[in-house]
């Protein structure tokens, strides 16, 4: 980690001048909490506060109302717990559902990176909050912000034992790439060390010895797939590992780099790209590898300009073969080629599963990962009276949806008994489409958001489950993901159909990605409504009932009957 001279420094962003005088990560965030004549924080601190899992954020329905009223914005803050592998035990998902109630707008979501947010914090309960998660083992730290987030595993352990031996080897690097400064522990517990957390910080911890004082250009993100199933759709991370077993037991893992998919409307320098496999690493060598992948993203990210600061951009501007050379060198090893290895479906498996230890596992559709109660389904009480129960734990897939999971043969009638009584739809009520469906937040919290997502994408899908069923595709899977704006949050661009917000309800439409997440859509129509939607979608749908060879997915259907070109590459995206 070379340094850095005052000249380097005013060359950069704005996010890194304000990491730099943060005093790992300080800043002014303990005046902030206490000001009391705003519900915000101190701008710097808006950016500090991201690497403690915080987002300000404000009420965008009533923003326009509260301007005409002559009011500051009603601030709120989202805070994302970190969950890696999406595991969490029945007393934390009591103690989660008891802050969503306490402290924020009553619901909890899920998220596409198997974590958990809540979302309106006032100002006042934020620390409280903080603390209460950290009581109850869970920590916010490195959540979000420019470090490695949340670590994505198949979330499934006790499937086989592979899966438990992978799983153990994403929390591991999880915990190897959490940062390390006590700024966390200073500002929201007091001094006080409680989860992740678990590890004991000592003096001199604040030297980020993976990281240094200017963390990373920009957020990180790590995946871990366990062939055949792409769940954590590892081709869109920065860094993957694709578990490879021999005779039943993790060998290792092919590593995959530079995915992403964030880009900026009409800005055709940033694009959405999908990870190369680079080669394989022992299992023993996996925490080594993930540390010199972040570390040469921290040394050779572009730290001037945040649009062009994640991997994938590092790998395109110096080529593939400077990277693995690099990685080689910093290593002291050359990475063997990769192992064979085969996807056969992204997303996740519903209904009951029974795992290798004889326990079973449910899981349930959560509509776009929003946990609460409705007139039609009460959930967010089903799973708080499942969790009374239930002695295993609960697990948050990477498509946000909940697996209720190491149930015994006994509690599995219980389970279910609970899941009528608050009429939870069970999975096989669903149509394959809405099954394969995704949407991220967007209004009213996301500052972000140029169109709905999360509160539309429903409404949608029943409009498509029409047109399916009149086509004869009565159950038939089509991977949907939909966004509010470009920046990639549900991983639109890996939808069979994606569509991305553009303004108040129109979307740009994209089609063509792979089922297995093993390639990109294409924009096919800009700028459309619903009804265009509706247009555009009904006959190609039809024609896709009538003409696709068997079992031929319809994000190949559409490329080979060149409704829209292959995207072979991230550069190759926009052209
Ligand atoms: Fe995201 C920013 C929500 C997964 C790419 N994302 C945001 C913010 C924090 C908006 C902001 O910066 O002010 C959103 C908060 C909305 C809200 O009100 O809650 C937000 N992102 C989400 C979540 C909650 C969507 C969801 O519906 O589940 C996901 C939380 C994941 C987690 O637990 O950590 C979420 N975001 C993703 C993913 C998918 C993934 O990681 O697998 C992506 C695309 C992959 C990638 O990173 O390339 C993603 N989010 C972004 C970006 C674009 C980054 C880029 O490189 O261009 C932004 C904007 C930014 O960073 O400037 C963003
Ligand atoms: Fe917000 Fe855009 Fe992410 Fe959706 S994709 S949550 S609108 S930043």
């Amino acid at each position: 980690m070379a340094d850095v001279t005052p000249e380097e420094l005013a060359a950069r962003t704005e996010v890194e001048r304000i990491k730099d005088a943060s005093r790992y990560l300080r800043g002014s965030l303990k005046e902030s909490l206490t000001d009391p004549l705003t519900g915000a924080i101190a701008e710097s601190d808006t950016q500090l506060s991201k690497f403690h899992g915080i987002y300000q954020q404000d009420d965008r329905d009533i923003r326009d109302e509260r301007r005409r009223q002559k009011l500051e914005p009603y601030y709120m803050f989202m805070v994302r717990i970190r969950v890696p592998g999406g595991i969490c035990t029945t007393e934390q998902w009591l103690e989660i559902d008891r802050l969503a109630q306490a402290y924020a707008n009553g619901t909890i979501r899920l998220t596409t990176r198997q974590a958990i947010q809540y979302h309106g914090i006032i100002k006042r309960n934020l620390k409280k909050t903080i603390a209460e998660i950290n009581g109850c083992l869970m920590d916010t730290i490195a959540a979000c912000g420019d470090v490695n987030r949340n670590v994505m595993c198949n979330p499934n352990p006790e499937l086989s034992d592979l899966h438990a031996e992978v799983y153990e080897a994403a929390a591991a690097i999880s915990s190897h790439l959490t940062p390390r400064t006590t700024a966390y522990h200073e500002i929201w517990l007091d001094g006080e060390k409680v989860a992740d957390s678990k590890k004991k910080k000592k003096k001199g911890d604040d030297d980020e010895p993976i990281y240094g004082k200017h963390y990373l250009p920009r957020k990180f993100k790590i995946g871990v797939a366990i062939p055949p199933s792409n769940d954590v759709d590892v081709y869109s991370q920065d860094l993957g590992f694709i578990a490879i077993e021999k005779d039943g037991k993790l060998a290792g893992f092919n590593v995959t780099v530079g995915g992403g998919m964030g880009m900026t409307h009409s800005e055709p320098a940033t694009y959405p790209r999908l990870a190369d496999v680079i080669g394989y690493c022992p299992a023993d060598k996996v925490l080594e590898v993930a540390e010199n992948v972040v570390k040469i993203q921290r040394d050779n990210g572009d730290r001037t300009n945040r649009k062009h600061a994640r991997l994938k951009y590092t790998i395109d501007d110096r080529g593939i073969k400077w990277f693995k050379d690099e990685l080689n060198k910093r290593l002291g090893w050359k990475l063997p080629k990769a192992e064979p290895f085969a996807f056969t479906s992204s997303g996740d498996r519903y209904g009951w599963v029974k795992g290798v230890n004889g326990s079973w596992h449910y899981t349930l559709f959560v509509s776009n990962g929003r946990v609460r109660d409705d007139e039609d389904q009460q959930l967010m009480t089903a799973l708080r009276d499942i969790a009374k129960i239930h002695k295993g734990d609960f697990r948050i897939t990477a498509n946000q949806n909940l697996i209720i999971g190491n149930v015994t043969a006994a509690g599995k009638a219980k389970i279910d008994k609970l899941l009528a009584k608050y009429k939870v739809a069970g999975p096989e009520t669903m149509s394959a489409l809405r099954l394969n469906s995704m949407a991220c937040v967007a209004f009213p919290t996301c500052g972000l958001a140029m169109a709905e997502s999360e509160r539309y994408l429903p409404s949608l899908i029943d409009k498509l489950e029409a047109v399916m069923k009149k086509a004869g595709l009565g159950n038939d899977p089509i991977l949907v993901r939909m966004t509010g704006c470009p920046n990639g949050c549900a991983r639109p661009y890996l939808g069979e159909i994606g569509f991305v917000g553009k303004a108040p309800g129109r979307y740009n439409l994209y089609l063509g990605a792979g089922f297995q997440g093993q390639r990109l859509n294409k924009l096919y129509r800009e700028n459309v409504n619903e009804e265009q939607i509706l247009t555009e979608l009904t006959p190609l749908i039809e024609s896709y009932a009538k003409e696709r060879k068997k079992g031929e997915p319809f994000g190949d259907f559409v490329i080979r009957k060149k409704v829209v070109r292959e995207v072979k590459e991230g550069k190759d995206f926009h052209s």
